[in-house]
C-alpha cells in the first residue's frame, strides 16, 4: 500500500511537473540527440507534452485507483495472514462459560482498517444501491450537542455510519466487492493471535477506544471520527476494534462494544449477544474480502 501511494504520488507529480516544464523548454529536443531528426523537429513541443501529461495519467489511474486494496467504495484494506488464533475467553473471564478458548484457523483475507464512515456510504446513496439511513428510535442522544445531524451534516463524514439494519450494512459491503465478516475474521483482526483481551493488549486502558464514560478519559461523549485511537489499533493496524460503533458481522451479533458500552463488552473475544435492535445509534460494521476473490477478479480485468 506505502509503495503504491508512493507511486502514485510520484506520477501526479510528473504529471502536473512535466507538463508547463515542457511547454516551455524550448530546447528540450536538442539536448536529446535521438529527438533531432525529421519527425521529431516539426511536431511542436506542445504534442510531445500532451502525449507524455496523457500518458502520466494513464498510470496514475492503473496503479492509484488499485480496486484490489481498497474496493470499490475506497476504503483502505488490511492484510490478515493466514493462520491459527485464539478466539473466546478466558477460563477466568466472566461469560467464559459457553464461549471458552478456542484454536481457530483462517484463510488469508482483507478487512476494512475503518469502520465505514459516512462518507464512504453516500457513496453507495449516489449510485443508487444503498438507501439512507435512520434510527429506529430517535433518541436524543443522537444528535450532537451543537444540534448537527449524526448523517446528513456536512462535517459528520468522518464518523461511523450507524442508523443501518444488518440488510443494508451487507448491501453495501456486496456494492463495494466486499463483504460482512466473519465473527472469527472480526475477532481475529482485532485481537491477533494470541487471545489478548483487547486489541492493544491484557490491560484495560480508559483512553484507548471510545467507550460510556461520557467523555472524560477517552474524551468523546458520543461518537468520535474513525481512526482517533490509534493507540488502540489491533496489532494488523485495524483501528476501533473496541468501542466506538459496535459492529455487525455475518453473523446477527455485534462484536467490540460502542460508545455506549462499559469495557467488558470492548473485549474483543465478547460474543456480543443480547442485543437485538437495529438501526441503533452506536450500531455500524465494516467489511473483509477474500484473497481468491480479488486474486480471480484481477485475472480477469487483465
Ligand atoms: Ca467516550
Ligand atoms: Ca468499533
Amino acid at each position: 500500500m506505502a509503495a503504491l501511494g508512493l507511486l502514485s504520488s510520484m506520477i501526479w507529480l510528473m504529471a502536473f511537473g512535466s507538463l508547463p516544464v515542457l511547454i516551455h523548454s524550448m530546447t528540450w529536443k536538442k539536448t536529446i540527440g535521438i529527438m533531432n531528426n525529421r519527425i521529431f523537429r516539426y511536431v511542436p513541443n506542445t504534442v510531445w507534452s500532451v502525449v507524455l501529461f496523457l500518458t502520466v495519467l494513464l498510470l496514475n489511474q492503473t496503479y492509484a485507483a488499485d480496486p484490489f486494496f481498497t474496493g470499490k467504495d475506497g476504503g483502505e484494506m488490511i492484510l490478515i495472514p493466514e493462520g491459527e488464533f485464539i478466539m473466546g475467553l478466558r477460563e477466568d473471564e466472566p461469560g467464559s462459560e459457553g464461549n471458552p478458548y478456542k484454536r481457530v484457523f483462517l484463510s488469508p483475507f482483507y478487512i476494512d482498517k475503518y469502520e465505514v464512515t459516512n462518507v464512504l456510504y453516500k457513496k453507495c446513496i449516489r449510485a443508487s444501491i444503498c438507501r439512507q439511513p435512520s434510527l429506529i428510535i430517535d433518541y436524543p442522544r443522537t444528535f450532537f450537542e451543537d444540534g448537527k445531524h449524526w448523517f446528513s451534516d456536512e462535517t459528520m463524514g468522518q464518523y461511523p455510519v450507524v442508523g443501518l439494519s444488518w440488510n443494508q450494512a451487507s448491501l453495501y459491503c456486496r456494492w463495494a466487492g466486499k463483504r460482512l465478516p466473519t465473527a472469527a475474521e472480526w475477532e481475529k483482526a482485532a485481537r491477533g493471535s494470541n487471545g489478548r483481551t483487547y486489541p492493544w493488549g491484557n490491560r484495560w486502558d480508559e483512553t484507548k477506544a471510545n467507550w460510556d464514560d461520557n467523555g472524560r478519559a477517552d474524551g468523546y461523549r458520543k461518537l468520535a471520527p474513525v481512526g482517533s485511537f490509534p493507540e488502540g489499533r489491533s496489532p494488523y493496524g485495524v483501528m476501533d476494534m473496541a468501542g466506538n460503533v459496535r459492529e455487525l458481522v455475518d453473523s446477527l451479533v455485534f462484536k467490540g462494544g460502542s460508545w455506549y458500552s462499559y469495557p467488558k463488552s470492548l473485549r474483543s473475544g465478547d460474543p456480543g449477544h443480547g442485543y437485538t435492535v437495529e438501526r441503533d445509534d452506536d450500531i455500524g460494521f465494516r467489511c473483509a474480502r477474500d484473497i481468491e476473490q480479488m486474486a480471480h477478479e484481477k485475472k480477469h480485468v487483465k
